[in-house]
């Protein structure tokens, strides 16, 4: 793994700061847009904060939609990044006050979604930093890696982690990525709130731009 330096960091800034618009929701994996850019998405439970993501990487309040209620994102919505990358905010899983059949079908949707998108160059995929990777997020994980989609694990609402857990929620990540194919070694932890770790997942995306 390269060592981002302060000229990356800077050009990822650049790039974040740039216009970003919602170009597509798509409530099936029937339906998405062409596949004209290098597209990068945030994929994981409900509630884990995919949305809020979207928004402290690009800067915007109200970019994509962010409730205290898990299943607030109900379709997959793609933003057109200054015409460099697609960022695509999913739908989370898991998430089980919703019915049964109702959830499979989100399941099938974001699944079918993740295996099909040529130009799917990473997935972030989005852990709580307060619960750590369940067993759900390890099927992503395999579907990921039957894919050969490269991804990466990134631990959220840091703020809501004491700094004396910080070091094991990371080691248990990371722990967690040496079993899988197609994860890379390194975990982000990040706060949308506090703004924590957000420069550097922006480089590290910027790279695939
Ligand atoms: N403290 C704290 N709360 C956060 C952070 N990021 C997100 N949240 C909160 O977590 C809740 C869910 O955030 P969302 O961004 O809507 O999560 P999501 O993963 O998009 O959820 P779904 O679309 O339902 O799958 C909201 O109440 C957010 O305010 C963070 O960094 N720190
Ligand atoms: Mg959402």
């Amino acid at each position: 793994m390269t060592e981002i330096t302060s000229d990356d960091i800077e050009a990822a800034r650049i790039l974040f700061a740039g216009p970003c618009d919602f170009i597509w929701g798509a409530t099936s994996a029937e339906n998405l847009p062409p596949e004209k850019l290098n597209e990068i998405a945030f994929v994981g439970r409900s509630n884990a904060g995919k949305s809020s993501l979207v928004n402290a990487l690009t800067g915007r309040k109200a970019l994509a939609r962010v409730s205290q209620t898990p299943g607030a994102t109900r379709q997959i919505n793609f933003f057109n990044l200054a015409d460099r990358l697609m960022l695509v905010d999913l739908p989370g899983y898991g998430f089980a006050k919703r019915s049964k059949s109702e959830s499979d079908q989100w399941q099938e949707m974001i699944f079918a979604y993740l295996r099909r998108r040529a130009k799917l160059r990473r997935v972030a995929l989005l852990i709580d930093g307060r619960r750590g990777v369940m067993d759900s997020d390890r099927q992503v994980m395999e579907l990921l890696d039957r894919a050969a989609v490269s991804y990466g694990l990134v631990l959220t609402k840091a703020d809501e982690v004491p700094a004396k857990a910080q070091p094991r929620a990371l080691e248990a990540a990371r722990g967690e990525t040496t079993k899988h194919t197609a994860a890379l070694a390194q975990v982000r932890l990040t706060s949308a709130l506090k703004g924590d770790g957000i420069a550097e997942l922006r480089a590290d995306l910027a790279a695939l731009a």
